[in-house]
């Protein structure tokens, strides 16, 4: 589901400043006309629909763009180099990679993973701009004073930035399954794509999440997660935690799922209708109502956990499903609890994951959902800030001198 590159990228260098004076018929001393470096190409990385995969990638993973010219004479300066533009598929995450080691100006290092990420580019023909080109160095006739008429100084072109560069497409899901331990988020998926999640009647049977792909009516092909279960306290670290819920942060739909059935109440239900006899019908409401009583807790705990993770989970679209309703009891309670959350203005779909009974409703209610939310996900995206040091400050200006074979002479007469 993941697709991920590493490139090395490098801007072009700068030209030098050249160092040159002119000479011409009956001008003998000219004075200094060396021209100025031509700056250096920048590399930019530009989206593409036309591109679906990084795998260019892995088989040409260095990328440099041209470097300027050195200056010339009669004060000419060089031509710039030109930019590159390296494009990749839409919806590329692009990380910058820090270096081993001689990495002081990038603070970020300390970071665990040595990775941030700096762009996302999610339309089409965005452009960013990764690795700046260095700039041109002055030619001598700048360096031209009252005390110095032959100057021999000029600046070498800066280097061009150079960056290691991971890209990453993420084929993020479109909804993501939530709910207790057991609940049949497992099955569901299973039942609903083509996953092979396992399935097992104890709680914390999934834990790493599943991916399927699901084709819906309107020929879309939409990508489903199952995740863990969550239980009550899950937010203090109980039960597998929440932290896997950042997998269903950038889902753009939520679906629910509640397993109604506990033994315990249907059980004492049972033994209270059999005692009561006749009067069965006139008591099944009371009964239902501890059943429905139940089935909201536990889609409160889990809205609670959903809360206290915070981001944009609490505001996720959702659709609410009861599940098993394969079984009698679940099927007899159901109407009850359809009506208890309508008084809770919540709307609940009945599904059996395991029988499939309910499931193509719900692919249609999931459509539904999903055209009235946009298809894109956000990410946090840190600004290319670079932090500079001594060593790599762009406008540094380092002045050099060319001494002449003439002067070296001259010097050891001395
Ligand atoms: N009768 C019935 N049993 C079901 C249904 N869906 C799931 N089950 C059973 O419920 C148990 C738990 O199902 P899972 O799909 O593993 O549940 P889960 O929500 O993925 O559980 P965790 O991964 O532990 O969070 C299994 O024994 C399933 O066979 C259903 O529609 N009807
Ligand atoms: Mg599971």
């Amino acid at each position: 589901m993941i697709d991920v590159a590493t490139i090395k990228i490098r801007a072009g260098d700068g030209g030098d400043g050249r160092v040159s004076f002119r000479h011409e018929r009956f001008v003998p001393k000219g004075g200094p006309d060396g021209g100025d470096g031509g700056n250096g190409g920048s590399v930019y990385l530009v989206s593409d629909n036309n591109m679906a995969t990084l795998m260019d990638f892995r088989s040409r993973p260095n990328y440099k763009a041209e470097s300027g010219v050195p200056g010339g004479h009669k004060k000419m300066t060089g031509s710039g180099g030109s930019d590159l533009f390296i494009k990749v598929p839409v919806g590329t995450l692009v990380y910058e990679v820090a270096e081993e080691g001689g990495n002081e100006g990038k603070n970020w290092n300390a970071g665990k993973s040595g990775e941030k990420l700096v762009g996302d580019l999610k339309e089409n023909d965005q452009k960013l701009l990764l690795a700046k080109g260095g700039v041109g160095g002055k030619g001598n006739y700048h360096f031209k004073s009252s005390v110095n008429r032959t100057p021999y100084e000029y600046t070498p072109g800066t280097k061009g930035e150079a960056k290691t560069l991971k890209f990453e497409i993420k084929m993020v899901a479109d909804v993501g399954f939530v709910g207790m331990p057991n609940a049949g988020k497992s099955t569901l998926i299973n039942q609903l794509t083509n996953a092979h999640a396992k399935v097992a009647n104890y709680p914390f049977t999934t834990l790493n999440p599943n991916l399927g792909t699901c084709k819906l009516k309107n020929g879309r092909e939409i990508v489903i997660a199952d995740i863990p279960g969550l239980i009550e306290g899950a937010s203090e670290g109980k039960g597998l935690g929440f932290e896997f819920l950042r997998h269903v942060e950038r889902t753009r739909l939520l679906v629910h799922l509640i397993d109604p059935y506990n033994e315990e109440i249907f059980a004492w239900m049972s033994s209270k209708r059999t005692s009561s006899g006749t009067d069965a019908k006139l008591n099944k409401n009371t009964e239902y109502e501890e059943v429905c009583q139940y089935v909201f807790e536990l889609y409160k705990k889990v809205r609670t956990e959903l809360e206290k993770r915070g981001g944009n989970l609490p505001e996720k679209s959702e659709i609410v499903v009861i599940n098993k309703l394969d079984l009698t009891e679940v099927k007899e309670a159901f109407p009850h609890i359809l009506k208890f959350f309508k008084k809770e203005k919540i709307e609940v779909l009945g599904i059996s994951a395991y029988t499939g009974e309910g499931t193509e409703k719900l692919k249609d209610k999931i459509m539904e959902k999903l055209e009235t939310i946009p298809t894109m996900p956000v990410f946090e995206v840190e600004p290319i800030v670079k932090t500079y040091t001594i060593e790599n400050l762009p406008n540094k200006r380092m002045v050099r001198r060319i001494v002449p074979k003439k002067l070296l002479l001259h010097k050891k007469k001395w």
